[in-house]
């Protein structure tokens, strides 16, 4: 038994995320924490939402609420959502919580004792109206360059040309549409992460079978001289955990509070320590502090590719730098994106599938079998309607569903609602068992690797076995003519409802928890010898017929749901 620690990247407070979100870090590594735990092992699995920053502040703005009450209705609104998709974090915490802050604080401190921090006086554009001084993307105006009239402060959208809020004719605020813009001096703690080039260099190599993905991103940054650059880590804005040291106000920084960016992954540790206080836990040290025991966990991480330069090199950096013992990741499992129906998914223009909307209209386990099962892993993944439909009326309805469904159906018709007795398994029975043997081991390997798609692959193979020999094996036919074998048969696809219901529980939770009340099996431990487990249930052990796993998507539902996904969320 090991002990893992998983973290997926914490969603923004601001909004309802996508299934694009969802597949790029939280379902993924839930699947890999119900995974471990069903293989025995001490699994903490943390995620929050990540409440500081701009977005969440124009967001509650736009809500015409305070941005605390707006981000505590948030938060209550996602872990709504997340247990509706059976994500089973241990503490879904937030990144607000006074744990954060005082972590977050603590850790600038060291930073600055090591000699890590620095000043930097620059300018940025002010706006006595709004009272702040605007982020670049916060600023648009007129194009220098084509004449574009909402280029934005960082980049114009029409000709792409890279600007700076300065280049902007007739810049005006998009939070109030004030013009009364000016250049402000204002100063910003920095993180001397150029100082840090080399035991960052000398870390990312010690990292042993990391993805392509994210060590060729995490390189890609560190790049020849220039790559790695100090990085502000504070802002001028209000909401945030306020740049303090000690206690006390930080000398010149008054006012102002640390960059999203820097307190987010912090949250990841300082959600240890809001598990506790939740009395769910009682002592996150041991997961989080090398001194402390947390030496023998293997720390994994989940998120999309854009969030690879933040794990890889920014949040290192600031454990690295505290020169104080937290655990670092050991295995960084990234994704690329997934796609929507032609075009990408939207937040801002409500294009695509969003968390709360997919459980209006189907349970969790469809979408979840559907975004794993297509987890855009080597490349981005594109979710169609139609392969959506085909895939959920073929893997869940007509190879699983139909499979408990026959079985247990004949069963009851025949013999009764218990596992029948007599018979014995002759040739057909022995290659099926040997067949589920072989992949399941196949299976876990897949899953011990987080290859998703393969294990999905394979688990579908493993469905479909059984569906095969029902249909080669036939003891409808058999029972005619020589019942005893017939009820050999029975048995066996009876364990194998109980099988699948263990190996599929990481996958679809819900439905093997349905296989396995039916099949009155409460065990969940995974199946280490198989074949004494197709073997668990014994002659009368009583069982009761599912109800129906799957229902089939229809063509018309397919038709009604692609037209009110295309348009715009209001
Ligand atoms: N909130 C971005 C995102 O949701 C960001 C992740 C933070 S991880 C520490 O994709
Ligand atoms: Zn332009």
């Amino acid at each position: 038994m090991a002990r893992h620690l998983i973290t997926s990247a914490i969603p923004y407070i601001n909004g309802i995320k996508h299934l694009g979100n969802l597949v790029g870090s939280q379902l993924p590594a839930d699947l890999y924490a119900r995974y471990l735990r069903t293989r025995g092992h001490e699994v903490l699995f943390l995620c929050a939402t990540d409440e500081h920053g701009t977005p969440a502040e124009i967001a509650a703005k736009k809500a015409g609420k305070p941005v605390a009450e707006y981000c505590a209705e948030m938060h209550e609104v996602q872990a709504k959502l997340a247990e509706g998709f059976r994500l089973s974090f241990d503490h879904f915490g937030r990144s607000s919580s006074p744990q954060n802050h005082a972590l977050t604080q603590h850790f600038a401190a060291r930073l600055d004792d090591e000699g890590l921090i620095r000043e930097v006086s620059e300018t940025q554009m002010y706006s006595p109206t709004d009272g702040r001084f605007l982020p670049d993307r916060y600023i648009e105006g007129t194009c220098p360059n084509c004449g574009f009239d909402s280029a934005r402060g960082d980049q114009c959208d029409n000709c792409t040309k890279q600007l700076d809020p300065a280049d902007l004719i007739n810049p005006h605020s998009t939070i109030s549409g004030a013009t009364d813009l000016e250049m402000r001096e204002t100063k910003h703690l920095y993180l001397r992460q150029s100082a840090m080039k080399d035991r960052l260099e000398e870390w990312i190599d010690t990292r042993e079978g990391w993805p392509v993905l994210t060590t060729s991103i995490a390189k890609k940054w560190l790049g020849d001289g220039d790559g790695l650059q100090d990085r502000g880590i504070t802002r001028d804005l209000d909401w945030g955990v306020p740049v303090m040291k000690d206690g006390a106000p930080w000398p010149g920084m008054e006012g102002k509070v640390f960059y999203v960016w820097f307190d987010a992954p912090i949250e990841y540790i300082a959600c240890g320590a809001e598990w506790v206080e939740a009395g769910k836990g009682d002592d996150w040290e041991r997961w989080w502090r090398t001194d402390k025991g947390a030496d023998d966990v293997t720390y994994t991480q989940f998120m999309g590719k854009d969030n690879v330069p933040f794990h890889t090199l920014s949040f290192p950096a600031t454990i690295l730098g505290s020169n104080e013992p937290w655990k670092l990741v050991d295995y960084i499992k990234s994704f690329n994106y997934l796609n929507y129906d032609g075009g990408q998914f939207s937040t801002s223009r409500g294009r695509g599938v969003f968390m709360d909307q997919a459980l209006e209209i189907l349970p969790a386990d469809y979408w979840r079998w559907w975004l794993l099962s297509r987890a855009p892993e080597t490349s981005d993944s594109e979710f169609t309607w139609e392969a959506f439909q085909t895939d959920v009326n073929k893997d869940l309805a007509d190879v699983l569903g139909n499979f408990v469904s026959r079985i247990t159906k004949f069963c009851r018709s025949k013999f009764g609602e218990a596992v029948p007795e007599g018979g014995a398994p002759g040739d057909r029975e022995a290659a099926l068992v040997e067949e589920i043997t072989r992949r399941t081991a196949a299976y876990a390997g897949h899953m011990d690797r987080i290859e998703i798609r393969r294990a999905a692959a394979e688990l579908r193979a493993i469905w479909a076995a059984g569906n095969e020999y029902l249909q080669a094996a036939a003891p409808w036919t058999t029972f005619k003519t020589d019942p005893e074998s017939a009820a050999a048969q029975v048995r066996l696809g009876l364990n194998l409802i109980a099988l699948y219901a263990r190996l599929s529980a990481p996958f679809i939770p819900d439905a093997a928890a349905a296989m396995l009340a039916a099949m009155n099996a409460p065990d969940t431990d995974w199946p280490d010898d198989v074949p004494a487990a197709l073997a668990a249930l014994p002659a009368g052990h009583a069982f009761t017929v599912p109800d129906n796993l799957f229902t089939k998507i229809t063509d018309d539902q397919r038709a009604e749901w692609a037209e009110r996904f295309a348009g715009v969320r209001d």
